[in-house]
């Protein structure tokens, strides 16, 4: 089989002294820590789209990027060789799960009978190479927002054809993941949403969108998949105003169509951030209201607008995460999945490990201080101690539903009830989520 990385190897585990680039320096993938693997914790997915399919283009620039699997002209030879050097990657990096987007493996028909047949090739020689390198698939996906037919959405589109289309297309994503045993399906809705409420009927595209879901729910139940369903938010970026903006808009859509027990929430570090909210805020609320499922770990740039989908390296951030969702009870069928892109500049193909090779070390070292802090729980006791007036005679009964604003009216008089303020000591606790990073 040819080899598209020929002069590199497998990446090592080597401790945090390593000398060498190429190796993980915290990244011990079959380590237990806290009953464990480190694999097992973390569950990194590597994806199909920025690392494989996008050449370094943006919307100023054109591609900068020259890969060796993308030479070809046919498409589909293109798309086969594709699929080879990313299982080879994966196996040289080390890493069990990856994540595509139909398009983003197999390239589109002049029919749609002629794209299910090219899908369905493609799946077959990914289900070779999973089983050639023991690898997983962690989610599929369909994309319904870079045709030109999808430019007014896919299910809230105007028109009931292209919901037809992004039907047939969903379903075909859906029987595909569902044949690689794939352990989620995420709906990534860029063109749900809308540029100018002067053409848009935004009521109806809301009620198009949760028909769709229903569809994808009930099948997913006729073909007895077993993965979980996911939505992933965005709040503007392909479109002005997106439907799924963050997890709470996510939750009450969910709630509105009685649809929330059947999805959860893939949440994105770069989305959370364009939503005006910090990542750990996004995996607090989908915690709280059961609707956590997955992340798209990266991280944006402060001083850039867009969503830049850079390889994670804040420590800090990754750890707070990491240590909500332990306390949340870990990943049932979710994972880290590196939604990541190279800089443009990063050209040499060395760079596509590098950046993967500093995100991931990123996740375990956060994993290990989550870790440390999950064990002492330092902020747990801090809150608990927080509310504890809460759990006495005046805080239970205001939370039982017993008394009413008479009631403690009189109370505050009768008692000559003056509140002290006590210090939240953020400043404290900040110090203490540093000290867990060694
Ligand atoms: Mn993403």
């Amino acid at each position: 089989m040819k080899e598209y990385f020929p002069k590199l190897h497998a990446i090592p585990y080597e401790g945090p002294n390593s000398k060498k680039h190429l190796s993980f320096r915290y990244y011990d993938a079959k380590k237990k820590i806290l009953g464990k693997s480190m694999e097992e914790h973390l569950r990194i997915a590597v994806c199909f789209w920025h690392s494989f399919s996008w050449l370094g283009s943006d919307m100023f620039g054109m591609n900068t990027f020259e890969r060796p699997w993308m030479r070809e002209k046919d498409p589909m030879k293109a798309a086969l060789q594709k699929i080879e050097a990313g299982f080879e990657f994966l196996d040289k990096l080390g890493v069990k799960y990856f994540c595509f987007h139909d398009r983003d493996v197999a390239p589109e028909g002049k029919t749609f009978r002629e794209t299910k047949k090219n899908l369905e090739r493609i799946k077959d020689k990914m289900q070779e190479e999973m089983a050639r390198t023991k690898k997983e698939l962690l989610w599929g996906t369909a994309n319904l927002f870079s045709h030109p037919r999808y430019m007014a959405g896919a299910s809230t589109n105007p028109d009931p054809e292209v919901f037809a289309y992004a039907a047939a297309q969903v379903k075909l994503a859906m029987d595909v993941t569902h044949e690689l045993k794939g352990q989620n399906y995420v709906f990534w809705g860029g063109r749900e949403g809308y540029d100018t409420l002067l053409n848009t009927d935004l009521v109806r595209e809301e009620n198009q969108f949760a028909r769709f879901l229903h569809m994808a729910a009930d099948y997913k139940e006729k073909i007895g998949f077993q993965g979980t369903l996911l939505i992933e938010p965005k709040p503007r970026e392909p479109s002005t105003h997106q439907y799924d903006y963050d997890s709470a808009t996510v939750f009450a859509f969910l709630q509105k169509y009685g649809l929330e027990k059947k999805f959860k929430v893939n949440i994105e570090g770069n989305h959370a951030t364009l939503a005006g909210h910090s990542f750990a805020h996004e995996i607090a609320y989908a915690i709280a209201n059961g609707i956590f499922g997955s992340i798209d770990a990266n991280q944006g740039d402060p001083q850039l607008g867009w969503d830049t989908d850079q390889f994670p390296h804040n420590l800090q951030e990754f750890t707070y995460a990491i240590y909500l969702i332990l306390k949340g009870g870990g990943f049932r069928t979710g994972g880290l999945n590196l939604d990541t892109k190279l800089r443009r500049q990063s050209i040499d193909l060395e760079d596509l490990f590098h950046a993967h090779i500093c995100g991931i070390d990123t996740l375990a070292r956060a994993l290990i201080a989550a870790i440390e802090l999950y064990k002492k729980d330092p902020f747990g006791k801090f809150q608990k101690a927080r509310y504890a007036d809460w759990k006495r005679k005046l805080g239970k009964s205001i939370l039982s539903g017993k008394v009413d604003f008479p009631h403690l009216s009189t109370t505050v008089i009768s008692r000559n009830i003056e509140p002290r303020g006590v210090s939240g000591k953020q400043e404290l606790l900040e110090n203490i989520l540093n000290q867990a990073i060694q």
